[in-house]
């Protein structure tokens, strides 16, 4: 077999996991829950951090009827109130009346998420409004030693979350004023990331800076339709963006691998608030389109209540995300069917997209960058949408690919366009009935390697 040569960055083993876990969730509680707010101002009492029901159990079965794959906890949000009995600082579950002080919620969702089968994540923010030492040096060693707590007392993490806001004003101790940080160098996260890497070598790192995965650049749910997942990392610290846009297309001349997450929230805040209902199954659903659609990962945030539950109506919707997805999804009418290329490498033929194998793929010979393939399909079956894919091990090459459908026994009709694929892009089509697709690569960087086109229909 000749091998095929990577075109740019490549992702990382640890980011290839990624990738295959697609949609997850976050969980935002914390003392906001019981207080209504969505950024504590760190002066909040524990006595008020009552969860009389919590399970966490529970949590994981509304995350499993949404098929999420993990759960990412913030272990402490900005108030600085920490959800483990941690050594750090005396705001923690260890000052409450629940469970006397004995609770654990950061062990009890790793247990939790282990028992069923799920991964299990963490997000501990920099900005603490609680910690009077915070803007001096005593806070940055205080965050490094929670950071380093929870990755060395809670198992295996498969990502950890850094949070970029920072609003200047707080508690701190009680000196209840504004405090700016530089936001390029005080946390020193190079020191931290790699305390990570050591600790926790196949975990994630989340942040507007990466390391291994940037933000989308908004909190609506939604990923550029064009999406590098490569990028040029000048102009990105952690809190401090040069260009939004950048983040949510990428760069296609981008020099390192660093893909989306989508983090969105099930409610219009990141916290339960008695007035606010849950999104619906369709808008989830649309959601999903919008982000694993367009090449990234959804992380979709759950907001258990003052019991310490996930509402009701959030677990119905995320029931129905799940029927809906799977209900697009469900009938591929590519797999198996005859297949042509306008070119292929001999080792690398069409089909091998149709083959249900992933690890196969089809390659264009090098210095080709547009190709035309045709797909016959069993009969005249209704179209619903379809998922491409590239072989991302040998980095992102295409640019510009248009779908086309077969009509009247005549002639080709545009169904749809597209830019970027990357590891997946999925395209809802018209309903209309055809028995022949013809997929145009339009424009790629390098000869384009793909390995998966399917089709959702009926
Ligand atoms: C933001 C925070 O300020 C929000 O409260 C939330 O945690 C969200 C995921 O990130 O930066």
């Amino acid at each position: 077999m000749s091998t095929i040569t990577p075109h740019g960055p490549v992702p990382s083993p640890r980011q290839t996991r990624w990738h295959a876990r697609e949609t997850y969730g976050f969980v935002h509680f914390t003392m906001n829950t019981f207080t209504g707010r969505e950024w504590g101002f760190g002066d909040e009492d524990p006595a008020l951090f009552q969860p009389t029901r919590l399970d966490t159990d529970q949590w994981v079965a509304a995350a499993k009827a949404g098929g999420l794959k993990a759960l990412i906890l913030t272990a402490k949000h900005h108030d600085g109130f920490c959800l483990w009995p941690t050594a750090t600082t005396a705001h923690s579950v260890r000052a409450c009346n629940w469970r006397a002080g004995q609770g654990d919620v950061v062990g009890d969702l790793a247990r939790s998420c282990r028992a069923a089968g799920l991964e299990f994540g963490l997000y501990c923010s920099p900005w603490d409004r609680n910690h009077a030492g915070y803007g001096g040096p005593e806070y940055v060693a205080t965050y490094h030693a929670q950071v380093e707590e929870l990755l060395t007392r809670y198992g295996d993490l498969c990502e950890f979350w850094f949070d970029g806001a920072n609003g200047g004003d707080g508690y701190y101790g009680g000196a209840r004023d504004s405090r700016s940080i530089d936001r390029r160098s005080y946390y020193e996260f190079p020191r931290l990331w790699a305390s990570c890497r050591q600790h926790q070598p196949d975990a994630v790192l989340f942040s507007d800076a990466g390391p291994d995965l940037r933000w989308c650049g908004n909190e609506r749910g939604v990923t550029g339709t064009t999406n590098w997942a490569k990028i040029r990392p000048e102009g990105f610290a952690v809190g401090q963006i040069d260009d939004m846009g950048r983040l949510a297309h990428g760069d296609p001349d981008g020099s390192i691998w660093r893909p989306v997450e989508v983090d969105v929230s099930i409610r219009p805040g990141w916290f339960w608030h008695a007035e606010e209902t849950a999104k619906d199954a369709e808008e989830l659903f649309t959601l999903w389109l919008a982000s694993v659609g367009h090449g990234g990962g959804l992380n979709l945030n759950l907001t258990p209540d003052r019991d310490g539950l996930i509402p009701a109506a959030d677990v119905a919707a995320l029931a129905g995300m799940r029927q809906r997805i799977d209900a697009f999804t469900a009938k591929d009418l590519a797999h198996g069917r005859p297949l042509t290329a306008s070119a292929a490498r001999p080792d690398h033929p069409a089909t091998n997209l149709v083959d249900g194998d992933l690890t196969s793929c089809w390659a264009a010979p090098d210095s080709t960058t547009t190709a035309t393939l045709e797909l016959d399909l069993d009969g005249e079956p209704r179209l619903r949408g379809v998922r491409l894919e590239e072989a991302i091990q040998y980095g992102q090459r295409v640019a510009s690919f248009a779908i086309d459908g077969w009509f009247s026994g005549d002639h080709w009709l545009e169904l749809a366009r597209g830019t970027t694929i990357g590891a997946q892009r999925i395209l809802p089509l018209p309903m209309v009935r055809t028995g022949r697709l013809r997929l145009r690569i339009l424009d790629s960087q390098a000869a384009p390697v793909l390995r998966r086109w399917q089709v959702f229909g009926d």
